[in-house]
């Protein structure tokens, strides 16, 4: 028999609604149109600069973190984003979803396995990365970073929650990886930011970036859902392995690799983002492969260009993310779209083809990892798995 969960909020924030919390928990999602019921939304609190590693280069010198350079993300930083967070998840509750949020650990704190130490971890932004929802399945991806190997702790209290209320959930972990100095390739980071454009896009063409092939390795994010096609971005976190494990995972989808003219791959949601049945958003400056666009195009879908992003002057403090994360939306089902507040081009685009938009302040979260489809990771969309691409 189902449990039900009836608990309000333990952090201050809006209890779910009555609604919400008599239904049964049930992990379901096949895809990112259908209408939402369940989701986890990210918090800020604890975020640090991580330590510098192979993986990754965080360089900042007009924001007080220049190259080598660690620590908290200012406070006044952080009490934004999670306001807004804070605010996204109470609007959520308010339209009936039920909302799970993570427990931050102390993120300033050294962590190691037996093969490496690493002076930092990161934070819990953004959840997209970390956990991947297909079926009643929640995934665990691997991760690329040291210092976002141990972040599944903050959501093992979710997970195991949801774990006990829903007997039908499959509870999954990538491998494990094991993140040695194998994994990366040594100086990277030392070129490639200098390399002409047109050679770091064959080296995008080309998957040689820097993670190396030694394990198989993933963000969550990399991957799109479309029912019975999921497509993976070859990207800075994941990896050609990554993908294959991906495939073998999910022997009942087809699962495909792809990339785009995006010189600093970083997560397909921003780049190639499903809208609803037959409509996709395509980022124009990062041009998906031409397999990609053929795929979508004979099965008939309609492929939008992104207008400019709002965000294109204005980039934020200490962020890692292109302006085209105003296309990384959440829908709440497939004719509604939460869209950042200041975007109000794209958000003229969209309600153009029929959508109704919902405008959500969340700029001061950025720096902390992501938009609105980052922050957040459907736990529970009405419908089921269906072939869009028959
Ligand atoms: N996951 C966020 C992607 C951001 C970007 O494409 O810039």
């Amino acid at each position: 028999m189902t449990e039900q969960r009836t608990t309000p909020a333990q952090d201050g924030s809006a209890p779910d609604s009555p609604g919400a919390s008599e239904r049964p928990v049930r992990v379901n999602a096949w895809n990112g149109w259908d209408p939402l019921r369940h989701v986890i939304v990210g918090r800020a609190e604890g975020t640090v600069v991580q330590a510098p590693e192979h993986a990754v280069r965080r360089d900042y010198p007009d924001d007080g973190f220049p190259l080598g350079t660690y620590g908290p993300m200012p406070a006044d930083m952080v009490a934004e984003a999670d306001q807004q967070l804070d605010d996204f998840a109470d609007m959520l509750r308010r339209r009936g979803i039920r909302v799970d949020r993570p427990t931050p650990v102390d993120f300033t704190k050294e962590v190691s396995t037996p093969e490496w130490t690493h002076e930092s971890m990161f934070g819990c932004m953004p959840p997209r990365d970390l956990l991947l929802t297909v079926g009643n399945e929640v995934l665990e991806a691997t991760m690329s970073y040291r210092s976002r190997w141990f972040e599944y702790l903050c959501y093992r209290p979710v997970l195991q929650d949801l774990f006990d209320a829903d007997p039908r959930m499959r509870w999954e972990a990538a491998p494990k990886p094991r993140l040695t100095d194998a994994s990366y390739k040594a100086g990277f980071w030392d070129t490639y930011n200098e390399l002409p454009t047109d050679v770091q896009l064959a080296r995008v063409r080309d998957y040689d970036l820097v993670l190396t092939e030694a394990e198989p390795l993933f963000d969550a994010a990399d991957v799109a859902r479309f029912g019975k096609d999921l497509f993976v971005q070859l990207s800075f976190v994941t990896n050609r392995s990554g993908y294959d494990w991906l495939r073998r995972h999910f022997p009942d989808h087809r699962v495909h690799a792809v990339t785009s003219t995006n010189t600093h791959p970083l997560h397909i949601d921003a780049t190639w983002v499903p809208l609803r049945p037959g409509l996709v958003l395509h980022c124009g400056e990062r041009l998906a492969d031409a397999e990609l666009m053929e795929f979508f195009k004979l099965n008939d879908w309609e492929i939008v260009e992104a207008v400019q992003p709002a965000s294109w002057d204005h980039p934020p403090k200490l962020s890692f993310c292109s302006p085209w994360l105003a296309g990384n939306m959440l829908n709440l089902d497939a004719n509604t779209l939460c869209v950042e507040e200041n975007e109000v081009r794209l958000a003229e685009q969209l309600s153009s083809y029929g959508f109704e938009i919902v405008p959500v302040p969340f700029r001061a979260v950025g720096p902390f990892g992501g938009g609105l489809h980052c922050a957040t990771v459907d736990i529970e969309r009405d419908g089921g798995l269906e072939d869009y691409f028959p």
